[in-house]
C-alpha cells in the first residue's frame, strides 16, 4: 500500500512553463545531448536546450507524475532542438502531453520500427500509449511548452534511444519543418 498523500496544488505559468512551488527542476544542455544529433554542434558555449519542472509524487502505480517541459528554439545543423527521448522502464505505461505554447512535433516509435509524428501546438493533447518511445521537437521560433502526466512508476529508459536513435529526424527544410529518415538509425 502506498502512503496517503495530502491534496496539493501547483501553479503553471502558461507562457513560460515554470511551476510554483519549484520542487524538482532538471536542465538539459547541448553537452547532455552528445551524439544525439547528426552533426557536431558548431560554436562555443553550452546552450540550454530544455528544462523540466517536476511535480513529484511517490513513484508508484497508483500515483500520477506530472511536469512541464520548456524546450528552447534552436537547431544543430538542420535538426531542431529536441528532448533526449525515452521509453518508459515499465514499458506499457502511458502518458498525456498537453501543449501550452509554441510549435512542435512529437516523434513516437515502437521497438518494431513503427513511427508516428504528431503535431504539438497550444491546445493539443497528445496521447502516448504504452510501448511507444517518445521525443518532442521544437520546430518554431519560440519556446515549446507542454505539460505531461503519466503513471508515476513508469521510469525513464534513455539507453535504447541513445544507442539506436529514432527512425526519423525532424529538420528545417526550405518550406518549414520536414521529417526525414535518420541515416544513422539502427533498429
Ligand atoms: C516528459 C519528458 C520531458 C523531457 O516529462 O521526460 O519532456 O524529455 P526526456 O525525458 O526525454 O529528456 C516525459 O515524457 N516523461 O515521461
Ligand atoms: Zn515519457
Amino acid at each position: 500500500m502506498s502512503q496517503m498523500l495530502e491534496p496539493f496544488t501547483s501553479l503553471v505559468d502558461l507562457r513560460l512553463g515554470t511551476v510554483e512551488p519549484r520542487r524538482d527542476v532538471v536542465e538539459r544542455r547541448l553537452s547532455d545531448m552528445r551524439g544525439m544529433y547528426l552533426e557536431e554542434p558548431a560554436g562555443g558555449g553550452d546552450p540550454l536546450v530544455y528544462t523540466v519542472y517536476g511535480i513529484p509524487v511517490p513513484e508508484t502505480g497508483d500515483n500520477v507524475m506530472s511536469s512541464t517541459t520548456v524546450l528552447e528554439p534552436g537547431t544543430v545543423g538542420r535538426e531542431f532542438y529536441m528532448t533526449k527521448g525515452h521509453r518508459h522502464e515499465v514499458r506499457d505505461r502511458a502518458e498525456v502531453y498537453f501543449t501550452l505554447a509554441g510549435e512542435g512535433r512529437l516523434v513516437l516509435a515502437t521497438d518494431d520500427g513503427d513511427v508516428r509524428v504528431e503535431e504539438m501546438h497550444r491546445g493539443t493533447v497528445n496521447y502516448v500509449p504504452g510501448n511507444w518511445a517518445h521525443r518532442s521537437v521544437n520546430v518554431g521560433g519560440l519556446p515549446l511548452v507542454f505539460f505531461a502526466a503519466y503513471v508515476a512508476d513508469a521510469g525513464h529508459d534513455y539507453g535504447t534511444i541513445e544507442e539506436h536513435g529514432f527512425p526519423v529526424l525532424v529538420v528545417a527544410g526550405d518550406g518549414g519543418p520536414e521529417v526525414v529518415d535518420n541515416p544513422r538509425y539502427s533498429g
